[in-house]
């Protein structure tokens, strides 16, 4: 089964002072229990983006870490990833469970109880919800909507699993669980760090503690 505990999502442009490579081996180390690959305007060629996506598939693949794709079915494809994630801007999350088959995983971004639902009727395997709180990794976010959000959804959908992202730092991990979420998506926290591994050692002390 899906373990969305701790869901480390990045791309290049992310990553400041240490290479992706390092992240994504650190946070692994750490604890994680899901990647995503989310290039966005990084400058990157094409050909650099699916080198260093083939590198971070291989590391997830050597881990038995499910290995997720932001937004391209097609690079999605071309790295053999385990699933797609797509907001509501992107694709229809119906045409890419379409594209990707039973088999594969499909997350898809929410914000509302109504857009949750849409999801799971489209196919998705698990929704994101965000951001929870500001922040500096999306220039593009909507104002933050709070683990509020998150116990709406969760009271109307009992059993679906639900991640929350944005802003999210180790001491802001609790809140987020307990209003529900099955686990926290994470960009900066850790691909900022000066210790990708002891961040992502403390998010799972606090996933844990706030599970208690
Ligand atoms: N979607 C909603 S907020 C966000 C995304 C991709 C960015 C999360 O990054 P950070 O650094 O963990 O706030
Ligand atoms: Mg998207």
């Amino acid at each position: 089964m899906l373990d969305l505990s701790m869901y480390l999502v990045m791309g290049s442009q992310d990553c400041p002072n240490h290479d992706p490579i390092t992240i994504l081996e650190q946070a692994i180390e750490g604890g994680i229990t899901c990647f995503q690959f989310r290039e966005k305007n990084s400058g990157r060629s094409w050909a650099d983006i699916i080198a260093l996506g083939k590198r971070l598939r291989q590391i997830c693949a050597d881990h038995q870490i499910p290995f997720i794709v932001n937004d391209r079915v097609d690079l999605g494809m071309i790295l053999e990833a385990d699933g797609i994630h797509v907001g509501q801007d992107d694709l229809p999350a119906a045409e890419v469970r379409k594209l990707i088959g039973s088999h594969r995983i499909l997350g898809v971004s929410a914000k509302t109880t109504e857009q949750a639902h849409q999801a799971v009727q489209n196919g998705a395997d698990y929704i994101g919800v965000g951001p929870m709180f500001e922040t500096v990794s999306k220039p593009d976010a909507s104002a933050p909507i709070g683990p509020e959000a998150i116990k709406h959804i969760r009271k109307n959908l009992p059993q679906f699993p639900i991640v929350g992202i944005g802003g999210i730092t180790p001491e802001r991990t609790a809140p987020v669980i307990s209003a529900g979420a099955d686990g926290v998506a994470v960009i900066s926290a850790i691909t900022q760090a000066e210790s990708p591994l002891k961040a992502t050692q403390r998010f799972i002390e606090q996933i844990a503690l706030a599970r208690k």
